[in-house]
């Protein structure tokens, strides 16, 4: 089962402190085996970690590691017959993170490839509400999928309505994907879009995402109609992030950090970026530090104008902006 050990400096480990260094050859040297493994379950100070041999381990993290997350792939080694030790956090190629009062920056999930946003015609769809999830999203870096779940409140003509307010963000290069996790519609052709990768569903309170969760993953068991006002949040916090595995393929991490996930103060810049159709008129603007308010030559406005850039995207832009919602 030992994998060979490993001697050699990689990746982050580059600019740790020599006393780091010191610690993982002291560590080959007492001829310990560092492990690959991934976590899928984190609390306190500890992790459960499947080996790639496909058994799990419950890890004590080492000091410095107080940021590895749920989906971080790990070096470990077993310390003794009942106890793990998780030495190293390998680089990521994505995170989802929040802002922690107290402790700076938190990661809720690690290697995410699939941000899940879910709407739903009730309580209400807003697009304010899904372009702040989106510039939050695209603050990530993480690819954005839209979920809109309930159609089965929809007759034909509100749900002609609701489809041509998402061929918007269709035409931004958003997958759409309609559901009922009610009736069922829909999930086979979700589960396929998250068949490759890891994947984190995030929305508005109400939207259905635990019902989501339900529906892809039977056994999960979530609460579902669960008020979760900010009273709940406190006993939330002691519930544990947790990795789920696909039936068909991929995974689904469920954090209850995501709940705040893209409710947090969003600066201008973040704000650019995250509106791509925005950013990209932008370029066209004659002042490269253009706010699109009063300057001459401003592109965007102009776009408003001949309806190259859609109403309800600019109003979001200055409602974010704002700061309103
Ligand atoms: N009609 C209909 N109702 C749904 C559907 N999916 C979920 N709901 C209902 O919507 C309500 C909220 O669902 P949840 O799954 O708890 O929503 P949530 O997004 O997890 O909410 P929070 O945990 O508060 O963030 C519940 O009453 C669900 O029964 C659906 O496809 N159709
Ligand atoms: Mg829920
Ligand atoms: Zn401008």
């Amino acid at each position: 089962m030992a994998k060979e050990i490993r001697t050699t400096d990689r990746g982050r480990r580059d600019n740790r402190s020599d006393n780091r260094k010191r610690e993982l050859f002291s560590k080959a040297a007492d001829g310990q085996a560092l492990l690959p493994g991934l976590i899928i379950s984190r609390f306190g100070q500890q992790a459960d970690v499947i080996a790639d041999d496909g058994r799990h381990f419950r890890c004590h993290l080492r000091q410095h590691l107080k940021t590895a997350a749920v989906g971080d792939r790990v070096e470990w080694y077993e310390d003794s017959e009942s106890s793990a030790v998780v030495v190293n956090v390998l680089p990521r190629h994505s995170q989802l993170e929040r802002p922690n009062p107290y402790e700076g920056i938190k990661v809720i999930a690690a290697n995410v490839d699939h941000l899940i946003v879910v709407v739903a015609p009730a309580p209400i769809m807003s697009e304010v509400l899904l372009d702040r999830y989106l510039v939050a999203g695209e603050t990530t870096g993480i690819p954005v999928t839209i979920v809109l779940n309930k159609i089965d409140l929809l007759d034909a003509a509100a749900r002609a309505n609701l489809e041509q307010r998402l061929q918007l963000y269709r035409a931004l290069g958003y997958p759409v994907f309609p559901i009922s996790t009610h009736a069922g519609t829909g999930i086979a052709a979700l589960r396929e879009h998250m068949k490759d990768g890891c994947s984190v569903i995030v929305g508005q309170s109400g939207v259905g995402k635990s019902s989501l969760i339900n529906a892809l993953l039977p056994q999960a068991k979530q609460d579902v109609g669960a008020i979760s006002d900010g009273s709940e949040l406190g006993q939330h916090t002691t519930s544990a992030s947790r990795m789920h595995f696909l039936p068909e393929g991929g995974q689904l991490i469920d954090s209850p950090g995501t709940r705040e996930f893209g409710l947090w103060h969003l600066d201008r810049e973040q704000i650019n970026r995250g509106f791509r159709d925005v950013h990209a008129i932008a370029a066209r603007c004659k002042f490269r530090n253009c706010a699109h308010e009063k300057e001459p030559g401003c592109a965007v406005r102009l776009a408003v104008e001949s309806g190259e850039l859609a109403a309800t995207r600019w109003q979001s832009y200055q409602s974010i902006l704002a700061d309103k919602i």
